[in-house]
């Protein structure tokens, strides 16, 4: 191989190499940012019917609907509303937030409700 070839096929190389690098390291940190909240729908409450979060950070909220009929988590101040059919598990992201309590119902079953307790660290 023509040592013109060689160079760019080692500059190729480098290139390809620290692209995955940064998608790497892009992806850990987008892991390591986003946490998991589970949220249980039941015909008569909420569990947890606070859910804590931390202030500031993209969180995800794994929705359980353990009722026999669809469900429709819905919060006007999360602007967030989402279907959630009977027996199933949905993910809804919030934030990031800042700190205070955020209110939420089921739009099916509106005498049930909740709320996302949003906590700055340390407090
Ligand atoms: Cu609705």
């Amino acid at each position: 191989m023509k040592s013109l070839q060689r160079r760019r096929f080692i500059q190729q190389g480098i290139a390809c190499a620290t692209g995955a690098l940064f998608a790497a390291a892009g992806s850990t940190a987008l892991a390591a940012e986003s946490a998991t909240y589970a949220l249980t729908i039941h015909d008569d409450k909420f569990e947890p019917e606070t859910l804590q979060v931390p202030a500031g950070k993209r969180v995800k909220i794994a929705i359980t609907n353990a009722r026999k009929s669809p469900s429709e988590f819905e919060s006007a101040e999360l602007s967030r509303e989402k279907i959630v059919p009977a027996g199933l598990t949905l993910d809804l992201w919030i934030g990031p937030l800042k700190p205070g309590k955020y209110a939420f119902f089921d739009d099916f079953n509106p005498a049930v409700k909740g709320w996302i307790e949003v906590t700055a660290k340390g407090q």
